[in-house]
């Protein structure tokens, strides 16, 4: 969805729509009574710089065989997911109420076989790199150009199979994969820092030969900047780093582990819509 619009009327654009995916991203949540806001949020502008500025999709044709791919391997952040795919077209907006709901093609995590537009299947942390990967290879062995986007979480980075697939990723020099960490600093139960920590994280995935692009990940203009600088790297595959704040946009949310997996209130909720909607 390349545009030619003035850069800064392009940012604001996207910034616009990420406050509307939070938004959706919490009532949704809210009206389920289940989900995961912390990582929805802080996600938020990366979903938003894919969706509607750099991927080249086709919603009308959600199986178009060229179409760029997007990994939600933290797929538990799907609030944030199915709002943006909603927007663009792929089903209609009214099936978001039915999130979660058996019968509804929306489940609570990913499922390529019910939803259209979803290309992994996920939940099950960890393996977006190495599934991102054979889609990378897959491209390159039948002459298709179009690139492969994950987005892994910093706690799920503590899973050994996301370095298998780093590793076979670096291998084959697969630049058609571009990797982009929340690196929000907060897990399911604590911060990274406490659990598990995974610094120095530039270094590591540099000495596993990614091209390693670090930005302020709610920072649209550094995100289309980075997301421009790793479709140009033609070395290998690139990882972004995107800094990030857990529960982003909402005061009573932002870097608490509390709001990994947590319901808003009514009350709650209208506070955060008062919040994210002075931004919008
Ligand atoms: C293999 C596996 N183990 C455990 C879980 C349970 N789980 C769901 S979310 C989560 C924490 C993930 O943390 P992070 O990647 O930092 O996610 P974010 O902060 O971006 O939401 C865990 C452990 C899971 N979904 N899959």
């Amino acid at each position: 969805m390349a545009t030619h619009k003035h850069p800064l009327e392009l940012q604001e654009e996207l910034n616009k729509i990420a406050q509307e995916l939070r938004i959706e991203a919490l009532a949704m949540i809210h009206r389920r009574g289940q989900g995961h806001p912390g990582g929805a949020l802080s996600a938020a502008e990366i979903v938003a710089a894919l969706y509607f500025h750099q991927m080249r999709i086709r919603p009308k044709e959600p199986n178009w065989e060229n179409r760029d791919r997007f990994i939600l391997s933290k797929g538990h952040a799907s609030a944030i997911l199915y709002p943006a795919l909603a927007k663009r077209g792929y089903f209609p907006e009214a099936d978001i109420k039915d999130w979660g709901q058996i019968a509804s093609h929306l489940q609570g995590h990913p499922d390529k076989n019910k939803t259209p537009g979803v290309d992994m299947s996920a939940g099950c942390l960890g393996h977006g790199i190495s599934i991102g990967a054979g889609l990378g290879l897959a491209a390159r062995i039948s002459g298709l150009d179009f690139k492969t986007y994950v987005m892994v979480g910093d706690g799920e980075c503590q899973a050994g199979v996301i370095w298998e697939g780093v590793m076979l990723a670096a291998k084959y020099k697969i630049c058609n994969l571009i990797t982009i960490l929340d690196y929000n600093k907060v897990q399911l139960d604590g911060t990274v820092e406490e659990v598990m920590p995974m610094e120095p994280m530039k270094a590591k995935w540099a000495s596993f030969n990614w091209n390693v692009i670090e930005i302020d990940g709610h920072d649209m203009k550094q995100v289309l900047a980075s997301l421009d600088e790793a479709c140009s790297c033609k070395e290998g595959p690139s990882v972004i780093i995107a800094h990030t704040v857990k529960g982003k946009g909402v005061s009573y949310m932002e870097g608490k582990a509390e709001w990994h997996y947590r319901v808003p209130t009514t009350d709650e909720l209208k506070l955060a819509v008062e919040e994210l909607d002075v931004n919008v």
